[in-house]
C-alpha cells in the first residue's frame, strides 16, 4: 500500500477512557497505539478525534433515571446505548493516552459536545444529517483517501468509515490498529455494513512498514 498526498489518517478517540482502566475500556485498547505510531509516518496528513461530552451527555446511562449502561433507549434521533460515563471534557479520562504521541497532527476534531445527540462518526451526529465539518475540512484540503484506526471498531472507527464512503471517500480501515468493544454482534453487524458500503478492511503489514 503506497500513501500519497491526497492520503489522510484518521486516528479515532485514543483517550484514556477507552485504554485498560478507563471509564469505557475497550480490551486491550493501548494496543493500537503501537501499531499507529508505526504506520503514522507513512501519512502526510494526520488527524485526531476526541469524544468530548458534557457531563449531562445524552448517551450517558446517568442521564436517564432506571437506565444502567448498555441498555438501549430509543431518542428522537432513534436508537440509542447507553453508555457509562466517560470523555467529560476536561477530565483525565478525555485526554489522549499518554502514549499516543504524534505532534505533527494537523487537526484535533472534537464530537459528541451536543447534550442532546451523541456522535459516533467523526462526520455526522447520530442523526446522521448534522455535520461535524470534518467533510468539508477533507474536501478544501483535497484529501480523498481515508485511512482509520483506533477505538472502538465496532463503534466511533466503524461509523467514520461508513459515513466516509457516504461521502465518496475511498476508506480503509486498518484492523490491527482498532480494537472493539464488541457489544452483543456489534463487530458482526459492522462487518456486513463494510462490505455493503465498499469499506475495505487491511492490515497495518500492508504498509510494509
Ligand atoms: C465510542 C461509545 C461511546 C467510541 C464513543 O469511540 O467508539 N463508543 N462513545
Ligand atoms: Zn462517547
Amino acid at each position: 500500500m503506497q500513501t500519497d498526498t491526497h492520503d489522510v489518517l484518521i486516528v479515532i478517540d485514543v483517550q484514556n477512557d477507552f485504554c485498560p482502566g478507563g471509564a469505557l475500556a475497550v480490551t486491550d485498547g493501548d494496543a493500537v497505539i503501537d501499531v499507529i505510531l508505526r504506520i503514522a509516518p507513512r501519512f502526510e496528513h494526520v488527524i485526531l478525534t476526541q469524544d468530548w461530552h458534557p457531563a449531562n451527555h445524552t448517551s450517558f446511562a446517568s442521564s436517564h433515571a432506571g437506565k444502567k449502561p448498555y441498555d438501549q433507549i430509543e431518542l428522537s434521533y432513534g436508537p440509542q446505548t447507553l453508555w457509562p460515563n466517560h470523555c467529560v471534557q476536561g477530565t483525565k479520562g478525555a485526554e489522549f493516552h499518554p502514549a499516543l504521541g504524534l505532534p505533527a497532527a494537523e487537526l484535533v476534531l472534537r464530537k459528541g459536545l451536543d447534550a442532546r445527540i451523541d456522535s459516533y462518526s467523526a462526520f455526522f451526529e447520530n442523526d446522521r444529517r448534522t455535520p461535524t465539518g470534518l467533510a468539508g475540512y477533507l474536501e478544501e484540503r483535497g484529501l480523498t483517501r481515508v485511512f482509520l484506526a483506533g477505538l472502538a471498531y465496532d463503534y466511533c472507527v466503524g461509523y467514520s468509515a461508513l459515513d466516509a464512503r457516504r461521502l465518496g471517500l475511498a476508506a480503509f480501515v486498518v484492523r490491527d490498529g482498532c480494537r472493539a468493544i464488541h457489544l452483543g454482534g456489534s463487530v458482526t453487524r459492522m462487518e456486513v455494513e463494510f462490505e455493503r458500503a465498499g469499506v475495505q478492511v487491511i492490515e497495518s503489514a500492508a504498509f510494509s512498514c
